[in-house]
């Protein structure tokens, strides 16, 4: 078992980073042409520049994190090196660890800031296809004695052990991940990231090669209690991207709950669900509140203190909340939907 942390992103239902991401990604753009994508219509797209989104992690510093990212190199990496993903401790600002890729399409792994980043190990070459996606995982701890494992379509290619990922003058951990694209003038792509805390032992934690599926609600459920600003409630909520003031729903009641059908569209029937995350989007229009997750009739764990801006807030299911068991396709169709609860 493990905790998403709060993350998965199919980047298959909304356009701009800052509403989802914590930082948004200065040199990419999210893709919905269905051209671009591994799974459903979107994908993160790097025309030009590396530097993508980063996500914060709310529990702060993780002495540990795994990671997964579906990557598109349009090309070889770079030379001497080109950053695929990246754990950061912001405080201070250092770059713990650094999943890259060398011009022979090896995967390096350095600790450091540029210029002088500490190089820890590299995997044979030709582990990364270029032209194709290649799923790539990382379980890391980070300290002066750490280990870090690299995954290339569920197959080990680099394990490192006892090495420095601690910057020096930097926290035990990591708060923060980061996607990037290739250097120079290489397209690069990403889709289907996941990014956990982990709890089961180093190198069991992998959730593999998944997809990750973005739906939308196709139907009232019930409760409804919130008020559309014209038609049907569910219908205010089904845009891609989101649609902003154009339709919503809003309360300004503590307790009120709305639920929207959900259906499982586009997931293959004989899936292993491993997380489902329900992302709201939400904004305050003038004073305080506070809404969750609600999951069927059961209030998600996490209160989110809204802003005067349209923001996307996650919250992780591990478990249906209804049954206490692992999801399974037979949970959808399943109700889903915000509560006011300040
Ligand atoms: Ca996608
Ligand atoms: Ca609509
Ligand atoms: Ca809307």
């Amino acid at each position: 078992m493990s905790v998403l942390l709060p993350f998965c992103d199919s980047f298959d239902h909304y356009d701009q980073q800052g509403d989802k991401w914590d930082v948004a990604g200065p040199n990419s753009s999210i893709n919905l042409s269905g051209t671009a994508s591994r799974t459903g219509i979107g994908a993160l797209l790097f025309a030009s520049g590396v530097e993508g989104p980063k996500i914060n992690f709310a529990a702060g510093i993780l002495s540990r994190v795994v990671a997964g990212t579906a990557f598109y190199p349009d090309g070889a990496g770079g030379v001497p090196k080109s950053n695929i993903m990246m754990l950061w401790d912001s405080t201070t600002n250092n770059q713990q660890v650094r999943v890259c890729a060398l011009a022979t399409n090896a995967i390096i792994i350095f600790s450091g800031n540029d210029p002088f980043p500490s190089q820890l190990g590299q995997s044979a070459p030709g582990v990364l296809d270029a032209n194709s996606y290649n799923y790539i995982e990382v379980d890391a701890t980070i300290s002066h004695s750490a280990t870090v494992i690299v995954r290339v379509n569920g197959v080990v290619v680099l394990t490192l052990t006892g090495v420095d990922t601690q910057v020096a003058g930097s926290n035990p951990g990591a708060d923060q991940f980061q996607l990037w694209g290739y250097g120079g003038a290489s397209v690069s792509r990403h889709d289907d990231v996941y990014v956990l805390d982990p709890v089961a032992a180093i190198g069991d934690a992998f959730l593999g090669a998944v997809n990750v599926y973005a739906v939308t609600p196709t139907a009232n459920a019930a409760p409804l209690q919130w008020t559309p600003l014209s038609g049907q409630n569910f219908e205010n909520v089904d845009e891609i991207p989101p649609d902003g003031d154009t339709s919503y729903n809003f309360s300004n009641t503590v307790g009120q709950v709305d639920q929207y059908v959900y259906n499982s569209t586009g997931v293959p029937t004989s899936s292993q669900i491993q997380f489902v995350q329900h992302t709201l989007d939400a904004k305050v229009d003038s004073g305080s509140r506070s809404i969750a997750s609600n999951a069927g009739g059961v209030t998600g764990g996490t209160d989110f203190v809204l802003t005067s801006g349209y923001t996307m807030y996650k919250t992780p299911y591990e478990t249906n909340p209804l049954t206490g068991d692992p999801w399974v396709g037979a949970d959808f169709p399943a109700d889903f939907g915000p509560e006011v609860t300040a």
